[in-house]
């Protein structure tokens, strides 16, 4: 059994329960974080010292880092879809799964900072327009790509899509500036076919409203 340790409204609690659904692994998921149990006791930090969420528990597997335990989950239960086996494949689709935490999740969590995480009256209209724009950008360069393909890394969904897609729901759901990109709604819609994406990465942001 799989325990997995952080809030559900958490974007990289998200990305790892999407992928335990998508696998059909047996878990369960423990409310650790904001607003739930305190990810700074000392029986918490022993698990990541980093005081964060998601921590990933499989038997004696124990790991932090959401895009580490997400390629964990891939090469120890996926399929040759989900995880291609080979590292010719497997890299160039690994790409746009790096791409995605660290150029795509970035770009959106600026929009969501500036918008929903801080409070409404400390909120900044030129923080929010320049983090639109580079968000424009980035995704410009993902629609172009899902012009041609069903998914990131080509016509079948993987891992990288898990690592792209976990913050579609709030790209297309918070309050800015969004270009019209057609390939992107389609793929949006694409994801919202799975019932694993449903159920565990389209999860309402509205309890971290002005917390920041
Ligand atoms: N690089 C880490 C980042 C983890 C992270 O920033 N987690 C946030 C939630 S998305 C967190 O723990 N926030 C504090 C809290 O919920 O108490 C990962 O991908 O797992």
């Amino acid at each position: 059994m799989i325990t997995i340790y952080g809030r559900a409204n958490s974007s990289n609690v998200q990305l790892v329960m999407w992928a335990v659904g998508e696998l059909g692994l047996a878990h369960e998921r423990l409310d650790y974080g904001y607003g739930h149990a305190s990810t700074r006791s000392p029986e918490y930090l022993a698990m990541n010292p980093m005081g964060l969420v998601p921590v990933l528990r499989d038997g004696d597997v124990l790991m932090f880092e959401s895009a580490a335990i997400l390629r964990y989950l891939g090469a120890r239960y996926g399929d040759a879809d989900f995880w291609p086996p080979d590292p010719a494949v497997r890299g160039p689709i690994d790409t746009w799964a790096e791409w995605g935490k660290t150029t795509f999740a970035p770009a959106v969590g600026g929009i969501f900072f500036g918008t929903v995480r801080t409070p409404k009256q400390r909120q900044d209209p030129e923080q929010i327009a320049s983090a639109g724009k580079a968000l424009a950008t980035v995704a410009r360069i993902l629609s172009e790509r899902l012009e041609t393909l069903a998914y990131v890394g080509g016509d079948r969904f993987s891992f990288a899509d898990i690592a792209v897609g976990h913050q579609m729901h709030r790209y297309f759901t918070l309050d800015w500036d969004r270009p019209d990109l057609p390939a992107l709604s389609a793929y949006y819609a694409r994801l919202q076919e799975r019932p694993a994406y449903r159920k565990h990465a389209m999860v309402s942001y509205e309890a971290l409203r002005g917390i920041d």
